[in-house]
């Protein structure tokens, strides 16, 4: 049968923008590298294409900066798609441009209530785990349960480490039941039950990364979590994330998959 969990037929990107010098971040680093950042994007949709998933890839869109971290706008399952209401102000106006690219494909409903934003969601075999972090609250996902729950799907709470940005930012989905995880979230214990895959200490950054049917798709310049990946036997995709990292963008947050 196939995983719902990870096996996708499709996929929604948008282009970066030149805007995204103004992409929100945690902390000031250093400005992104445009060029670099078009490179990477370009990078990442022939991974996805490698993957054997058919990618719809959007324009740039200057007037949201960080419009194209796409998976903040939504969360696609097989019943449908929910369109999510981010606690980042300067994101709401993505959801309506991402919209009728769903419409498309599935029957949609909205959040419209609380805060809830993609990143903070991971869908496994079991569940569908929902971080509460600084862009997602209690009513946001009180309202993505009443959607959901009639669809069968069971929906676990937890709270994203402090700091970090997304709950994703510190975990993925290797297979239906396996996590790639943090250790600062995995000590939580919230993942207790499922096998997890620690990132190597100094390669955080790795947490964020994406099952997509066969491959892996992860940041480069992890090389001990990517190693321990493929022997772990998964068929691991470096591409370069050094641009996106600085406005707190990961491989799960570049793309819509379904
Ligand atoms: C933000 O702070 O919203 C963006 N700079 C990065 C978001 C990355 N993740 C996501 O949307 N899933």
């Amino acid at each position: 049968m196939q995983n719902p969990s990870f096996t996708f037929t499709r996929a929604i990107t948008r282009a970066p923008s030149q805007s995204i010098v103004y992409g929100l971040r945690a902390k000031d680093t250093s400005t992104p590298d445009f060029a670099q950042m078009q490179r990477d994007h370009i990078d990442y949709v022939i991974a996805l294409k490698r993957a054997d998933v058919n990618v719809t890839e959007l324009p740039a869109l200057s007037a949201y900066p960080d419009a194209q971290f796409v998976e903040g706008t939504a969360l696609c399952l097989p019943q449908g798609a929910i369109l999510m209401r981010p606690g980042a102000p300067s994101r709401s106006g993505e959801i309506s441009e991402i919209a009728p690219h769903l419409a498309a494909h599935f029957d949609i409903k909205e959040i419209q209530t609380g805060f809830i934003e993609g990143g903070d969601i991971l869908m496994t075999n079991a569940e569908i785990l929902v971080g509460l972090s600084a862009r997602t609250d209690l009513n946001g996902v009180a309202e993505l349960e009443k959607i959901i729950k009639p669809w069968g799907h069971t929906l676990r709470v937890l709270q994203t480490p402090p700091d970090v940005l997304h709950f994703k930012t510190d975990c993925s989905l290797l297979d239906g039941n396996t996590i790639l995880c943090t250790k600062r979230l995995a000590n939580s214990g919230c993942f207790n039950g499922y096998k997890v895959i620690h990132t190597a200490d100094g390669e955080e950054a790795a947490a964020n990364a994406i099952r997509v049917n066969d491959l892996v798709l992860m940041a480069k310049g992890f090389p001990i979590t990517a190693q321990k990946l493929r022997q772990a036997g998964y068929k691991v995709v470096q591409i370069n994330n050094s641009e996106c990292a600085k406005i707190d963008g990961g491989m799960s947050c570049l793309s819509l998959r379904f």
